[in-house]
């Protein structure tokens, strides 16, 4: 007997040592990593960098296009915008500002610029000086106290880095643009012609070395710096591959494995790196082009991702908040940006929208989080949203227009509905079926004019 409980007690004992094995041991398959991104469905977007400073202008001139192209839409020299660099000073930076704004709004994750094509590092690093700590009169990090925020509120946290293109870290990719407005720069004739010879470079500067040289010796270490030095990194979101070799991406996605839970975009390479999730950028794709692929629209509130001082015009919450309903009606994320200032602070109209967002997503955010596509497509009136339950199913219908008539109809329904709500009223709604047509009654007027949602409780049926 005691002999049989103590082989008992030492079975129990070695059971307890092999269940704390520890958890990286385990491979997550696609649908493990992308399950938070799936349920969250609306993040936010942070542009931030020392571009903020000149804010859209440089010498006096208004410089066109996006705020943080600045520097090649400038054809700025590498000296010169590095000594702008120098005053960051963003002494009115509240991480846990930003985070509480974010999560206000319905948002469930950042994607931060850890840096972007000028190259400039938000982030102390050994690979360059030409990073915050180093090179301004700030000399912080700016990425821990956000990591550090983000974790406090229970919100992921993701870094963009410009992988290929780098205007300031010699050997790193210029990329060209032709064809937008203001393009080529009519004050720098010479210095186009020189860009056209030197694959978008303006300055000498920018080849005192090779693009492998800047891979090995900027792009992958810092990388290795981001996915080591922030705790738990979500996403790694790459952008514009211009330059890119197979040698390149095949080292820096190697280095995914510092994090084995995070999610990539299609930037890296294309097309052979696929990445987890398509990127389509300042539009909402169409449901003809989904090809069951996970995506994220990503988009700016005025016309800019990076702070423009004079940029001030914004789409409306209504615009923003249709566009997210729309989005997960597709089945896809939002990623909405912000572009802070060179101080710190998001511009007060981003401040306003994302307030305005965060009402309604309060009511209503059970209409996109953990949603899935509407079966039906797109209707007239609104969009739909779907949430598979316990019992049966649920489906989120958003009204944009509300009808004159004060009758809503879904045809190809099946199923019975034990519940018809309005969300923002808690009233319950008639609801008949004629056929495979719901009709649902609704009362004479709006009671959000935004988007007023019906939640609509069924079971059994087919509806996909
Ligand atoms: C890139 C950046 O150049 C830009 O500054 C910003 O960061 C944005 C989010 O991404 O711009 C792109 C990238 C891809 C396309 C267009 C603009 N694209 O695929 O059409």
């Amino acid at each position: 007997m005691k002999k049989t409980i103590l082989i008992l007690t030492i079975i129990l004992l070695m059971g307890q040592i092999m269940g704390q094995q520890p958890a990286e041991q385990k491979v997550l398959t696609k649908d493990e990593r992308m399950a938070w991104w799936r349920e969250a469905r609306f993040g936010m977007f942070i542009h931030w960098g020392v571009y903020a400073i000149p804010a859209g202008v440089w010498n006096g001139r208004e410089i066109g296009g996006i705020g943080e192209w600045i520097m090649n839409r400038g054809k700025i020299p590498v000296r010169d915008y590095m000594e702008m660099a120098k005053q960051f000073n963003p002494v009115k930076y509240d991480p846990d500002a930003w985070v509480q704004m974010a999560k206000d709004a319905g948002m469930k994750y950042i994607i931060i610029t850890a840096k972007h094509h000028d190259g400039f590092a938000l982030f102390k690093s050994e690979a360059s000086k030409w990073n915050v700590v180093d090179h301004t009169v700030y000399g912080k990090d700016l990425l821990k106290p956000l990591a550090e925020a983000c974790q406090r509120h229970g919100i992921k946290l993701g870094f963009y880095y410009s992988q290929a293109q780098d205007w300031v870290n010699p050997g790193g990719s210029a990329a060209r643009k032709l064809t937008k407005e203001g393009w080529p720069n009519p004050d720098s004739v010479i210095i186009d012609a020189y860009t056209k010879e030197h694959n978008g470079h303006w300055d000498p500067a920018q080849e005192t070395r090779t693009f492998a040289q800047y891979i090995d010796e900027v792009a992958v270490p810092q990388v290795r710096e981001l996915l080591t030095n922030y705790g738990k990194v979500a996403v790694l979101w790459w952008d514009t591959p211009t330059g890119m070799t197979d040698e390149a991406a095949t080292k820096l996605q190697a280095l995914l494995a510092l994090q084995p839970e995070i999610i990539t975009n299609d930037r890296l390479k294309r097309p052979n790196f696929p990445g987890d999730h398509k990127t389509p950028e300042q539009r909402i794709p169409n449901l003809a082009d989904l090809d069951g692929t996970d995506w994220e629209t990503c988009m700016t509130m005025n016309n800019t991702w990076g702070y423009k001082s004079y940029d001030h015009n914004y789409k409306s919450p209504q615009t923003l908040i249709r566009n997210l309903i729309d989005i997960a009606s597709k089945g896809g994320n939002f990623l909405l940006n912000v572009g802070p200032t060179a101080e710190g602070e998001f511009p007060p109209e981003s401040v306003e929208i994302l307030r305005e967002i965060g009402k309604w997503m309060k009511v209503n955010g059970e209409a996109i989080y953990g949603t899935t596509a509407s079966p039906w497509g797109l209707f007239d009136w609104g969009r739909c949203t779907k949430k598979t339950t316990k019992n049966g199913t649920t489906f989120y219908f958003s009204v944009f227009n509300w009808p004159q008539n004060g009758k809503l109809t879904i045809d190809n329904f099946t199923g019975k509905v034990t519940s018809a709500k309005l969300m923002a009223t808690g009233a319950t709604v008639k609801t008949s079926l004629t056929g495979k047509t719901l009709n649902i009654s609704l009362p004479p007027s709006s009671p959000d004019p935004i988007a007023t949602v019906i939640k609509v409780e069924v079971i059994g049926g087919k509806n996909k």
